[in-house]
């Protein structure tokens, strides 16, 4: 039973590919104990991955894969309302019509979309790339969400949402809720091994630089080796984002899969070598991932499971999602 009197959180991952590890600590790792404070509304979504996929390939199974892999992290389908974004058509409806009041200044100044430009080439970048932010306003501002967590990286997005929102509700009174963002103070930009200064991506070229929840776990042990430290003498195992990014990057993913704080963490590797610190690593990583394998298996060979789950996720999300649509054809005239 969903108990209506609680602040709404609203989340959501693309299904553009494989997760990460980035993915789990930034935001998934949150969402189990969420579900005991707000009313949760945890969101697959595809349309967005759109944005970058490979279009020839279908993204069904990944979405499978996703649903699997946020019931393994926690999510509880009796608690939240977890669903697909594309099975919901108001996020595209009031796609539109917040994109009739969103400026083409400020979607041009979005750190992520002239980073993935970059990486697309500009004959290969859609206009769904350039629009993404206002279909993550849509998504939030559907359900009068109060919080969202996120990763760093999508704070700005976020700030935009607000922007969006309070421009409609001064013209047209509180149609929105103001979105709060939730950032943790560990691991909300968690990055690539092989070169800290970038975030990891699922759709990372380099296969190197990413932890995946679902890679074999054989491979931990290498990628975790030869990513990138660096060459203080003697070697010495602290958290400093500006001097040590790459051990920090480490100390980030090891305080999340073990639980531990990163000032014990610190104590606790007090004159350990860098090698065996990465062995630390590799091993409470690895621990961590057969773990989460283990759960995300039994989920995922139950297909028949997932479909009702998202089947009953798009009727409820639809239901309360119809509620501010209607809202807004109201405010602007078009009900
Ligand atoms: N490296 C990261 N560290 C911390 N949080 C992260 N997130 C993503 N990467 C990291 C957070 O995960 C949530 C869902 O992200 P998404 O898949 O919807 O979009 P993204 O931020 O674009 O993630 P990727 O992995 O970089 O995807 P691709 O490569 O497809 O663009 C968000 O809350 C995000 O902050």
């Amino acid at each position: 039973m969903l108990i209506n009197s609680q602040p709404i959180l609203f989340s959501a991952i693309q299904p553009s590919g494989k997760l990460t590890i980035g993915n789990y600590i930034g935001t998934m790792r949150h969402w189990s104990n969420m579900q005991n404070k707000y009313e949760c509304l945890y969101c697959i979504a595809d349309l967005h991955a759109l944005t970058t996929i490979n279009k020839k390939k279908k993204i069904k199974n990944e979405i499978l894969d996703t649903l699997a892999l946020y019931l393994a992290c926690g999510v509880d389908p009796n608690k939240s309302i977890i669903f697909v974004q594309s099975q919901v058509y108001q996020h595209s409806q009031l796609n539109w019509i917040l994109s009739c009041f969103s400026k083409f200044s400020e979607l041009s100044r979005m750190i992520q979309f002239k980073v993935k430009r970059k990486q697309n080439s500009a004959e290969n970048s859609n206009i769904g790339l350039f629009n993404y932010p206002i279909l993550m306003a849509s998504d939030i501002l559907l359900y009068q969400t109060n919080f969202v967590p996120v990763g760093k990286d999508q704070k700005q997005h976020l700030e935009l949402t607000c922007s969006i929102a309070n421009r409609f509700n001064l013209l047209y009174g509180n149609v929105f809720t103001i979105p709060k963002p939730v950032i943790s103070q560990n691991g909300s930009k968690i990055m690539s091994l092989l070169d800290p200064t970038k975030k990891m991506s699922k759709s990372d070229i380099n296969k190197n630089n990413v932890i995946f929840l679902l890679e074999d776990v054989s491979s931990i042990f290498s990628k975790i080796k030869n990513s990138i430290t660096d060459s203080d003498n003697p070697p010495k195992i602290y958290y400093n984002t500006n001097k040590k990014l790459g051990i920090s990057n480490l100390l980030e993913i090891l305080s999340a899969v073990t639980n531990k704080k990163i000032n014990i963490l610190e104590k606790e590797l007090n004159g350990v070598l860098y090698s065996e610190f990465k062995n630390i690593v590799s091993d409470s990583i690895s621990k961590f991932l057969i773990k989460l394998q283990k759960s995300y298996m039994i989920y995922r060979n139950d297909e028949c499971f997932l479909k009702k789950i998202i089947q009953n996720g798009a009727i409820k999300a639809r239901l309360k999602s119809q509620e501010t649509l209607k809202k807004v054809y109201s405010a602007i005239g078009i009900d």
